[in-house]
């Protein structure tokens, strides 16, 4: 069993007087970040926040929640991390299935802790402002960590059904952080700029990197397209991580002034990229590097190198030095070049499962082999372009919604009989959801009712956008949505 000293502790001890975050005009030391952790892990632990506990976060982003997350590895807690664009619903069914003990949150989440209180007595809830003052005890640090220990949870929907618990374990981070270094290298003066959520991996493996290279972060509450501009060409930034709906609101605004030299990386994932706006980007000056990553893989597996960008636009790249890719087709057989078949992603970044499902989890991993449900090909060369989505997934801005959760949800409303839910192209998030729906006999609903029906169960990004009222959702002989004939209609409306 692999151990290593605490990460954060770690980088405390090498690079105390380094800058490590750049947050609302002020500069913040590894130095700084560890006693401010550190400090936190006090606070938590005086209530009683413990190792190896199960602990729910939902927060903003900002420093201080970079100081929580922090003093939970220092503390050895194992973080549920949940998406702030949830419902209550949604975040109460995870906080249970992960078992957790605390909720962490804080005023921005009134309705939330609120709805969680009611519901579940038992879970201990923590407001962020509330006890930021208050007694500090001497912490329990872990001054080793477990490279096969839990680091983090994040949950991902599957497609049926609800949601699964991804465990990332400390191990599962720092490959990750390894394999993007070997592709992107490293340099003295690398600055990575995060707007994207601390609650995704695209978010939290940008902290990890801090830790593990020692390089500054500059950390944004959330995207703005100026701001963020601003700020790379203020602070020098060099790299950001980004989706293709960010990307396109910067690249509208770089037309005229390209970014200064030194800025060498948008790294571009969490989901499909048009051929025009990666040419676009390239055309004002952007670096764009096109990642495939997941958060079963702890961000990036697959990634274009510098020397390949311009010559393979539109590929996502090679696996990373620790990982591997294949291709293969439905009986198993490893596909030739250029033929597509489902992509199957090995590594030591790549999860061991999904928390407390050992039968989900041994369908979805074989022989160290994440079966991705993605489907893509392999070019002569060896470079992985990503054809089409896990099953039937929706990809909106970046956040994932699959059409059988919103099914299961418009179908339980008294006046639906039955309905199917596909994505529609959309200039905004690249994808939208909209659900086609059979009225029951003698029934009678409006498109608001439904909508409003959606809102308390469903995350707004995953409310369909439009209802289209049908005769019959086309199905299969075993029932199952033909959802190419679902697309086929939506060009009818
Ligand atoms: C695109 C973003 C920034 C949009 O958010 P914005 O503009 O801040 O919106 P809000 O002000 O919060 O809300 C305004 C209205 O818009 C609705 N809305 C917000 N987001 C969405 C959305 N995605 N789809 C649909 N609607 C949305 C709000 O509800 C609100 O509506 P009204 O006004 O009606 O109330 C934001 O969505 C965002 O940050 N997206 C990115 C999320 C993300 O990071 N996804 C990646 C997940 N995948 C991974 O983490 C694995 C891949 C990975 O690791 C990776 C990914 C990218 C780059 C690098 C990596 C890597 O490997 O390192
Ligand atoms: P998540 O774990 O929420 O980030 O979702 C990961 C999924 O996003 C993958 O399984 C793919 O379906 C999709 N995705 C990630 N990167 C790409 C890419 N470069 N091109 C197309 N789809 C992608
Ligand atoms: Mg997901
Ligand atoms: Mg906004």
């Amino acid at each position: 069993n692999q151990e290593m000293q605490n990460f954060i502790y770690k980088r405390f001890l090498s690079t105390p007087k380094r800058e490590a975050f750049y947050y609302e005009g002020k500069s913040y030391t590894f130095e700084t970040v560890y006693h401010e952790a550190y400090r936190w892990a006090g606070i938590l632990s005086a209530k009683g926040v413990k190792q190896s506990q199960f602990v729910g976060v939902l927060l903003k982003n900002n420093l201080q929640s970079v100081f929580v997350l922090f003093a939970l590895q220092l503390l050895g807690v194992k973080a549920v991390i949940l998406n702030s664009r949830l419902t209550s619903k949604e975040i109460i069914w995870q906080l249970q299935d992960s078992g957790s003990v605390f909720f962490i949150t804080e005023d921005a989440f009134k309705k939330v802790r609120a709805d969680v209180e009611m519901e579940v007595s038992s879970l201990r809830l923590l407001v962020k402002e509330e006890i930021m003052d208050d007694d500090f005890e001497e912490p329990m640090i872990v001054s080793e960590v477990q490279l096969d220990h839990i680091c983090t949870i994040m949950y991902t929907s599957g497609t049926t059904g609800h949601p699964k618990g991804v465990m990332q374990t400390y191990g599962n981070h720092l490959w990750s952080a390894v394999g993007s270094s070997l592709n992107l290298g490293l340099r003295d003066d690398d600055v990575w700029l995060c707007a994207v959520p601390l609650f995704h991996i695209s978010g939290f493996s940008i902290l990890m990197r801090g830790l593990i290279y020692g390089h500054k972060i500059v950390l944004l509450d959330s995207f703005d397209a100026d701001k963020t501009i601003t700020l790379i060409r203020e602070q020098k930034v060099t790299i950001m991580s980004a989706v293709s709906t960010m990307l396109k609101k910067m690249v509208e605004r770089l037309q005229q002034q390209p970014l200064h030299d030194s800025f060498r990386c948008m790294l571009l994932g969490g989901g499909p990229a048009s051929r025009a706006l990666l040419e676009d980007s390239v055309s004002c000056g952007i670096p764009v590097y096109q990642t495939y990553g997941m958060t079963e893989t702890s961000s990036q597996i697959v990634t274009l190198s510098p020397e390949d960008s311009i010559k393979k636009l539109g590929s996502a790249g090679k696996a990373l030095f620790p990982s591997q890719v294949k291709i293969c087709r439905e009986t198993g057989e490893v596909a030739e070049a250029n033929e597509s078949g489902e992509i199957f992603v090995k590594g030591p970044n790549v999860t061991s499962g999904y928390l407390g499902k050992d039968e989900a989890t041994a369908e979805k991993i074989q022989q160290g082999w994440l079966a991705t449900g993605d489907i893509g090909l392999l070019d002569e060369d060896g470079f992985l372009y990503v054809l089409d989505r896990r099953s039937d997934l929706i990809i909106s801005g970046g956040e994932n919604v699959y059409p059988a959760e919103v099914e299961g949800i418009v179908a339980a409303h008294p006046a639906v009989d039955d309905t199917g839910v596909i994505g529609m192209k959309d200039s905004t998030w690249g994808e939208v959801p909209v659900a086609f729906v059979v009225i029951k006999k003698d029934a009678e609903v409006s498109h608001k009712e439904l909508e409003e029906y959606c809102q308390e169960k469903l995350a707004k990004y995953k409310i369909p956008k439009r209802f289209f009222i049908v005769d019959q959702i086309p199905r299969n002989a075993a029932k199952k949505i033909l959802r190419r004939e679902l697309r086929k209609m939506v060009q009818a409306f």
